[in-house]
């Protein structure tokens, strides 16, 4: 089997997305999007990504081959979603792994579900139904040092975000004003048995280093979609996607519910128009786990998996990744 290598596609056999990895059982698994090809609309609503099923990977470590285990969870399987399994993200408490994934229900509305394995590959037994109070999409789970799990999301334009600033669905509702401030993804804690929220949502907030509001305008910092949040010398790092400018950033609070200082760029843009990322260590190396449409020549649902190595300066701020530049 081929040797892994940074900024090359992990798998070609079948294109995947979104890459949630995490170190478990000292290996490191990929949680991703499972992209299928189809002649199907494309458009603003994110139709293109009309994702059945998910196959998680493995990699022993970042230079050895990078395994597909093979169809984890199908659409067919989960009693409450209709279509569509966007970006999933994986957590382990309770000597048992849960798989977090977003999908419509069988209104249209994208909700998030959980799922669990005694295994980091699954097979995954779905819950009958979507964890109440959820919405929209890109679940990501942060496991905290004290064993308090919190689950970050959100995303506008396909991922419905704009339509639930009442705390209800508005079918019909917009963002913000470009001067008022930008949406912010939500956060709730888990239960101890990682099924529910132990609360509503609340919407996190992302400020400048004066401590204004990201404004809605703010298209080169503003929140998107594809939260991660990792920590790093006992701070809490939010990354994301800004969408339209196609780049990771991130902020950077002392608290896992914010608010979060706005510090700069991570990823600058791949090809592709969605960009969407994790961060995890491995040993003493940091990595950035990344898609781009290179494999595809720039087909936007037919998405590459792809990894490098990510770098923090003295002072704690990320060094700006170039995805095609040296190394
Ligand atoms: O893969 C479908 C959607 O595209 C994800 O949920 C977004 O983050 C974007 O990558």
């Amino acid at each position: 089997m081929k040797h892994s290598e940074p900024n090359k596609p992990l798998v070609t056999h079948i294109f995947t997305a979104d890459p949630s990895a995490h170190v478990f059982e000292g290996k490191l698994y990929i949680y991703p999007s499972h992209d299928l090809d189809h002649n199907g609309p494309s458009n603003d609503n994110g139709d293109q990504y009309a994702m059945e099923d998910y196959h998680i990977l493995s990699m022993d470590d970042p230079t050895a081959p990078c395994v597909d285990h093979g169809e984890a969870l199908h659409l067919r399987d989960i009693p409450w979603a209709s279509k569509q399994l966007w970006a999933p993200d994986a957590a382990y408490k309770n000597n048992t792994y849960y798989l977090f994934f977003p999908a419509r229900d069988k209104n249209g509305i994208f909700r998030i579900g959980v799922a669990t394995s005694p295994n980091p590959t699954g097979p995954f037994t779905p819950e009958e139904n979507y964890i109440p109070g959820s919405f929209s999409i890109d679940p990501a789970v942060l496991v905290d040092d004290d064993g308090r799990a919190y689950m970050y999301f959100g995303g506008l334009w396909g991922g419905q975000l704009e339509k639930w600033q009442t705390g209800t669905f508005q079918p019909d509702a917009t963002g913000p004003a470009p001067t008022e401030p930008a949406l912010g993804p939500r956060v709730a804690e888990l239960s101890d048995d990682m099924l529910t929220f132990k609360h509503a949502p609340k919407e996190i907030s992302i400020v400048d280093e004066h401590g204004q509001p990201i404004l809605a305008c703010d298209e080169d910092r503003r929140y998107f979609e594809g939260p991660w949040v990792h920590k790093y010398n006992g701070r809490y790092y939010l990354s994301y996607s800004t969408g339209t400018t196609h780049k990771i950033v991130y902020a950077v609070s002392e608290s896992p519910q914010g608010p979060f200082v706005f510090k700069g760029t991570i990823l600058n843009p791949v090809i592709g128009w969605t960009t969407h990322h994790s961060i995890v260590q491995f040993r003493d190396t940091w990595y950035l786990f990344y898609h781009d449409c290179s494999l595809s020549n720039g087909v936007d649902h037919k998405r590459s998996v792809k990894y490098t190595e990510l770098h923090y300066n003295e002072d704690g701020t990320i060094q700006t990744i170039d995805p095609y530049g040296e190394g």
